[in-house]
């Protein structure tokens, strides 16, 4: 009972220190930060400093921000204007979540909307010269900018300035004229391809996942965490059309963990953070945005889909390892035994022998897994050099690539024979810096590579000699996409 005591003493103690030293950091805020980073640290001409916003970066490095400003970007240095204690006091009020909780209503979402040009009033063919369906469009994560470079010449037609801290792969229209992005801070843009300008934007929420647009090219879906729920939107011009609260059955709102649309089944499929459930909403005809709900025996957050889009494959801790439901019955048909934590949303697929298999990196372990779409058995474990993030393969390429992200070697790629299951070529691009993304040009012929470093580069290879054609310098190119692959939903290529 003393020790009871002691302890809520101490916690109120505590409590009233962290409290007084709040109340000076809020201060600090509202007098360094507000202007910027918007009241109530929503975000402006700055991120968001909510801890959603913060959860990927460490403490440290955001202290250094404030200490030393962010090169090239309008984030100043306050070393001059604050002192150490001052910047700490600061960086856990930032990791604090504010007193009273963000909203983000549909009011404040119709309220951000931009339209910034009239596709009515642009030439509806491309203006550029290059072949429209060979464009990548690269993700420039270091200083928040994307290039349009054209996949024949590997030369960039242009390069904008993106909201801060794109996620997830920009999506197209069905036609491949328009890109939609959405950034970490809920900010969804829609930009013209054929005229190279952004046509509309709109914040969407506050912490976001990423989008998916239906394979009508009609509807934009965004998933949030921040407030949690669905947003869709117009994919037309990105006005508002609703707002879709996601609670689990017993009523607590549920965080969006993803969404994704399934072309042939005409309906965006999304994975939900706090519930054990599949949502499925159909767009088809005229739709009412009402989800199926998919009951599951575990949290499926991250999964990915067969070719046909019929069965899901999910992370199941429950399964230990991977899950695989069947969309049309709704059923658990089996569990796969996947060690370490695969990272299925990455997953590539491609044809072996006669039939289709599955490969899956795996963010805690160096292995890759490969199981037999038919079956559902693992054919095999692949061992690399350390934990992966991303996989890319082509149809024309003998090999499936995938990176080795984390850890000492992480400047390594590997190169899977696609029949043999071997790796067959280890390179490292550029020794000492970390080796990432990939992505095929629309034939197959040629590749990308993302040396992910602040002096990094994107490299061209020929798919099949291997040889390196082009260094393009670059700061931290991430993701990259290929019009083309995306819009055929190609084997081998992120959906
Ligand atoms: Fe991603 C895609 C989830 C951290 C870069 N990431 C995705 C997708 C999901 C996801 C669900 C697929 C959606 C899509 O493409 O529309 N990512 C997660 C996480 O849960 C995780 C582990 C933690 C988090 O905080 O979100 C995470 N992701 C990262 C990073 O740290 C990366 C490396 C840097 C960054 O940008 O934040 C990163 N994720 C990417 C990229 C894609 C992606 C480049 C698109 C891959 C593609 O080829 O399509």
């Amino acid at each position: 009972m003393r020790l009871s005591l002691g302890i809520v003493l101490a916690t109120a103690l505590l409590a009233q220190g962290t409290a007084l030293a709040a109340g000076t950091a809020a201060e600090l805020y509202r007098q360094h930060c507000e202007t910027c980073h918007g009241a109530g640290r929503l975000g402006g001409t700055g991120p968001a400093l909510l801890p959603e916003s913060l959860m990927r970066i460490k403490r440290d490095e955001v202290r250094q921000t404030i200490r030393d400003g962010r090169p090239a970007s309008q984030m100043a240095a306050f070393s001059g204007v604050l002192d150490d204690t001052q910047i700490a006091g600061l960086v856990d009020y930032l990791y604090q979540p504010p007193l009273q909780p963000p909203t983000w209503t549909e009011a404040d979402i119709r309220a951000s909307h931009r339209l910034l040009a009239d596709p009515a009033t642009l030439p509806a063919t491309p203006q550029h010269g290059a072949d429209p369906l060979n464009l990548f469009v690269v993700v420039e994560a270091g200083d928040h900018h994307v290039v349009i470079l054209d996949g024949d010449r590997f030369e960039p037609l242009t390069r904008f300035p993106s909201h801060f801290a794109l996620h997830g792969g920009p999506k197209f229209s069905p036609d491949g004229r328009y890109v939609y992005f959405a950034s970490r801070d809920g900010w969804i843009s829609l930009y013209d391809l054929h005229n190279l300008t952004m046509l509309a934007e709109i914040r969407a929420g506050l912490n976001t996942r990423n989008l998916a647009v239906s394979g009508d090219g009609k509807w934009v879906l965004v998933g949030n965490y921040l407030p949690g729920g669905l947003v869709v939107l117009n994919a037309r011009d990105l006005s508002l059309v609703g707002h879709l609260a996601t609670p689990t059955v017993q009523g607590v709102p549920s965080r969006v963990s993803a969404v994704y649309t399934a072309p042939p089944r005409q309906s965006f499929v999304v994975a939900l953070k706090d519930a054990q459930e599949i949502w499925e909403l159909s767009y088809a005809g005229q739709p009412d945005f009402l989800p199926r709900r998919i009951p599951a025996q575990d949290f499926l957050d991250d999964f990915s889909f067969t070719p046909e889009y019929r069965y899901l494959l999910a992370t199941s801790r429950k399964a230990k390892g991977g899950q695989v439901i069947d969309l049309d019955t709704g059923a658990a048909v089996t569990d796969i035994p996947l060690p370490g934590m695969p990272h299925l949303g990455s997953g590539i697929y491609w044809q072996r022998k006669q039939g289709w298999v599955f490969a899956t990196p795996n963010i805690s372990q160096g292995l890759i897994s490969v199981l037999d779409l038919e079956t559902w058995r693992l054919v095999k474990e692949i061992p690399t050099e350390g934990p992966g993030f991303f996989m890319r393969s082509h149809r024309n390429s003998k090999y499936a690539w995938t990176d080795v992200f984390f850890g000492p070697n992480n400047d390594a790629a590997h190169l899977i024979d696609k029949q043999t299951l071997e790796i067959a070529h280890t390179l490292r691009p550029m020794p000492g810096k970390n080796a990432a993304h990939v992505e095929f040009t629309r034939d197959g012929r040629h590749l990308l590579l993302s040396v992910w470093d602040t002096e990094g580069a994107l490299i061209v290879y020929d798919s099949q000699t291997l040889q390196e054609l082009k260094r393009i310098p670059m700061n931290k190119p991430s993701g990259k996409y290929n019009v083309g692959n995306k819009i055929e939903f190609a084997e081998g290529t992120s959906h």
